[in-house]
């Protein structure tokens, strides 16, 4: 924490190619539909950028299930046109974070292809088989496979296959030496083309007991994540791998981190452990739902969220360093599900989130569109939804006679696929995203929630974006200043002050559609306002519908 490093001051921008900007009318987004954009991307004034997969796929899971990784997907390009966006990028002086996705490749990886062949191929070792003759293997769930079965019975060898996710994704055995020496190789393929590190998908998962023992009762339920994320040689290949690959270079490294606790996390990302740099936790991406992303009647609450982001600062006083964010590709748009998205709140809440996103302390992790506060698509019908992991459990709640309606009316304020609809440029068809039919539908709003329209208004959601990445840019103690809560128990306001080198900030945001007010034991009579999302402020300790405001004391 007490380090000066850049990936500690860097912003990171998430760029979800597929929805992204097509630039051949297929409805797809692509490579060069991203180059075609660079100096929007640059006019954000965003450091890194982290870009979903893009590797070769058969696309099962949107490129989460990678058939070959040193290639680039036919529908998002060629190798030439990543080297033209990876040199685009430097040239603006802004990195580029790929994701790794190394717990599973595809069933159609020449290595599965291989291993499926016969018990004695030489690639048999590269995943995790299980021989019928043995009975069947002790239950392990399934994020995405309809019957909830992470195993899967192979005929041509008679053995059963681990997928922890869908069944056309296998989860490779990290137990096998030559698997980890490839994934070195690749590793280093992609460092020597120059890029600045990875977001590593799953990475917690990929040490598995081999002898496959039945799930200890504490772990059921949710805490299957709990299970799968403390294998017994985990950190030993993490170790491994920082020093045969992450040691040689200048790169940042995240994890994606289910499973972490607070009382785990320091083991993977403090300095003297050699492994990662961050992670991102599902503490607050969880908070309030229940199994299949159904929405608890109690909802979630403020006090927790303050609770839980707090508790999460604390670990990382002295040691290791944190990441914030509100969404990504996985989670539902940000103003939807932690604002206001009704026409009257929209902005507000979604400048009030941003404002927190970037006041607080770990590294910013900002999805694209949120800058525009684009909002859920809230699809009514299974139909309109493209991510298998909505349509396998609505084929699950079908077969058990559950009730579809709560199901659908859930996930249009949970499903993935809100967060992964086109990006909104200007009010042309298809939000200008593609001439073609989006392979996922627009959001309806775009004639009003788009790039251009927001470009000539100076109030917008992505001015204030802007500005609040220039603000933490300037300000040091944005970055690194001690992070105190302040009314822990207020239900409708987050206060709290960043401290650093004897400057100090009140940060005020009230998530709420009602007026506010904090109790708070500072003298604001000197205090100056750096940012606020209404047109004007005084400083006072009373708040309007979702204010948000940032106080130098
Ligand atoms: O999306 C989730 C909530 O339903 C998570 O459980 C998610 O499946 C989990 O965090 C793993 O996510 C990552 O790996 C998946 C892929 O589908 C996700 O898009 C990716 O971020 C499998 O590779
Ligand atoms: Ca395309």
């Amino acid at each position: 924490t007490l380090e000066k490093i850049w990936w500690k001051e860097a912003v990171v921008y998430q760029i979800y190619p597929r929805s992204f900007n097509d630039s051949n009318g297929d409805g797809i987004g692509d490579l060069p539909g991203i180059i075609d954009k660079l100096d929007y991307i640059q006019s954000l004034g965003v450091d890194v950028i982290w870009l979903n997969p893009i590797y070769g796929s058969p696309n099962d899971d949107n490129g989460y299930d990678i058939s070959d990784y040193q290639a680039i997907m036919a529908e998002f390009g060629s190798m030439a046109d990543f080297d033209r966006l990876l040199t685009g990028l430097h040239e603006r002086g802004i990195k580029l974070v790929m994701d790794l996705v190394v717990n599973h490749s595809s069933d159609e990886h020449i290595w599965f292809v291989e291993s499926r062949k016969s018990r004695d191929n030489p690639y048999r070792d590269y995943y995790h088989w299980w021989p019928a003759e043995n009975g069947k293997p002790a239950p392990r769930w399934s994020f995405f496979d309809k019957d909830g079965d992470a195993w899967k019975y192979d005929e041509t060898t008679n053995a059963y296959y681990l997928h922890y996710f869908s069944e056309k994704q296998p989860d490779l055995n990290w137990e096998h030496e030559p698997l980890r020496r490839a994934i070195y190789d690749m590793m280093h393929f992609w460092f020597q083309k120059g890029i600045d590190g990875f977001r590593m998908d799953v990475i917690t998962f990929i040490s598995k007991d081999t002898t496959f023992p039945p799930i200890p009762d504490r772990y059921q339920g949710k805490m299957w994540d709990y299970f799968y994320a403390s294998g017994p040689r985990l950190h030993e290949y993490l170790q491994e791998m920082n020093r045969e690959v992450l040691s040689k270079y200048d790169v940042m490294t995240v994890a994606e981190g289910p499973g972490t606790s607070t009382e785990t996390i320091l083991d993977l990302v403090a300095e003297d452990r050699h492994e990662l740099n961050m992670a991102y936790h599902f503490d607050i991406a969880y908070l309030g739902l229940l199994p299949r992303k159904m929405i608890s009647p109690t909802g979630w609450n403020l006090v927790e969220f303050k609770a839980i982001q707090s508790r999460w600062d604390a670990v990382f006083a002295e040691r290791g360093w944190g990441t914030i964010y509100l969404g990504n590709h996985d989670q539902p748009r940000m103003v939807s599900r932690w604002g206001n998205d009704s026409p009257a709140w929209r902005e507000l809440s979604s400048k009030m989130l941003t404002t927190f996103i970037l006041s607080m302390r770990g590294t910013p992790y900002y999805y694209q569109g949120d800058e525009l506060g684009m909002s859920n698509i809230r699809f009514d019908r299974i139909e309109d939804y493209r991510d298998l992991e909505t349509i396998g459990w609505h084929g699950l709640v079908q077969r058990e006679g559950g009730d579809l309606t709560q199901f659908i009316e859930s996930h249009k304020v949970t499903a993935r696929d809100n967060g992964r609809t086109p990006m909104q440029w200007d009010n042309s068809a298809n939000a200008g995203f593609t001439t073609g039919t989006p392979w996922l539908s627009v959001n309806p709003n775009y004639p009003t929630v788009n790039v251009a329209t927001e470009e000539a208004d100076p109030a917008s959601c992505l001015h204030y974006f802007r500005k609040m990445v220039r603000l933490r840019r300037e300000n040091d103690v944005l970055i690194y200043g001690q992070y105190a809560l302040l009314d822990a128990a207020n239900p409708q306001v987050y206060a709290y002050t960043r401290t650093w080198e004897g400057r100090r900030l009140l940060v005020l945001l009230n998530f709420s559609a009602e007026p506010a007010t904090a109790t708070i034991d500072l003298d604001l009579s000197r205090a100056t306002v750096l940012i606020g999302n209404y047109p004007s402020n005084t400083p006072s300790t009373e708040f309007r519908p979702y204010e948000a405001v940032i106080y130098d004391l």
